[in-house]
């Protein structure tokens, strides 16, 4: 431990590092393998993880941070459930010295003192991708494009920003129309019961954009009970490609995905280690994306890590 210049532990032990990390749940098969690959890197990096998972509550994220406090940890590091709320238990972090790491979700405080650096995706951009993709796939068609919109949890950053950035590309032609915007809570069984009422209400819905891959795979079977070819009669676009997404667009059930990354382990271990160190950090680590078409599923499966 680095604060522990006095006989930390003897031993040998006095280099090691020790880690709170407080995970959102386990909503998704992107969380699974964002868990996964978070507590594996830690083991290789030699780092001590004092995993936490928050099951979905800001308050039990809360609650786990001012636990990392009392206990001393060297870094926190989190993935905020939400993107407000945060300013209170980051002062206590900050007050008790103790460096904090905002890892794939980030918050909406303009404090930019309350941690030292973010690790994630940018969210905003993967909804412009599906809104390019949309774009480019009606090119030329001048009928309307009843779109059905399945949002992640609601006040998350990748909620909000996956349907800003969709809207923005979109509403540049006036054919496409969001009928129905809804959350689904990033899981599969809420995409699946959001999609039934949709249906219901709305016979004529052309495209599905949902924010991830687990609600997506949710609203393929509320499709497919309904009686319609999912990727034909509704084309369905969503943003993950963890791997039942991706057999779901080899399958040609789903059109088009974003992929966002999991994989933030080991970029996160060697951010820990350097905010432990006092090195300077970028205030902003950006993970790198691409897209995937149906075609592109089917070469890129056998070699996916998740
Ligand atoms: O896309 C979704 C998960 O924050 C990027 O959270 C993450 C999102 C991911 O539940 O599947």
């Amino acid at each position: 431990s680095a604060l522990a210049g006095c006989g930390d532990g003897g031993g040998g032990s006095g280099d090691s590092l020790t880690l709170g990390f407080s995970q959102v749940g386990a909503e998704s098969g992107w969380r699974t393998a964002n868990t996964k690959s978070i507590q594996e890197s830690a083991k290789q990096a030699g780092i001590d993880l004092k995993f936490s998972d928050a099951q979905g509550k800001q308050e039990n994220q809360i609650k786990a941070i001012r636990s990392f406090i009392t206990q001393r940890v060297d870094v926190i590091a989190f993935s905020p459930v939400v993107e407000s709320g945060w300013e209170t238990v980051l002062k206590e972090a900050k007050d008790a010295d103790i460096p904090v790491i905002l890892t794939d979700r980030a918050i909406d405080s303009p404090d930019k003192s309350l941690y030292k650096t973010f690790i994630g995706s940018d969210f905003v951009l993967e909804g412009k991708k599906a809104g390019e993709w949309l774009v480019k796939e009606y090119e030329g068609q001048d009928d309307p494009v009843n779109i059905a919109e399945l949002q992640g949890t609601p006040g998350a950053a990748p909620a909000n920003d996956r349907k800003a950035g969709f809207a923005d590309v979109i509403k540049a032609e006036p054919k496409f129309k969001v009928i129905a915007s809804q959350t689904g809570d990033f899981t599969r069984t809420g995409g699946k019961q959001v999609m039934e009422t949709f249906l219901k209400a709305h016979p004529d819905i052309d495209v599905l954009y949902a924010h991830n891959d687990d609600m997506g795979l949710g609203a393929i079977e509320a499709i497919e009970a309904a009686g319609k070819k999912p990727g034909t009669d509704i084309k369905i676009i969503t943003v993950d490609a963890v791997h039942d997404g991706m057999q779901a667009l080899a399958d040609g059930k789903i059109n088009y995905i974003v992929e966002c990354s999991p994989l933030l382990g080991p970029q996160l271990m060697d951010l820990a280690k350097k905010v432990n160190a006092g090195e300077e950090v970028p205030q902003r680590v950006l993970t790198e994306e691409t897209t995937f078409t149906q075609d592109q599923a089917q070469e890129a499966l056998p070699d996916r890590k998740y």
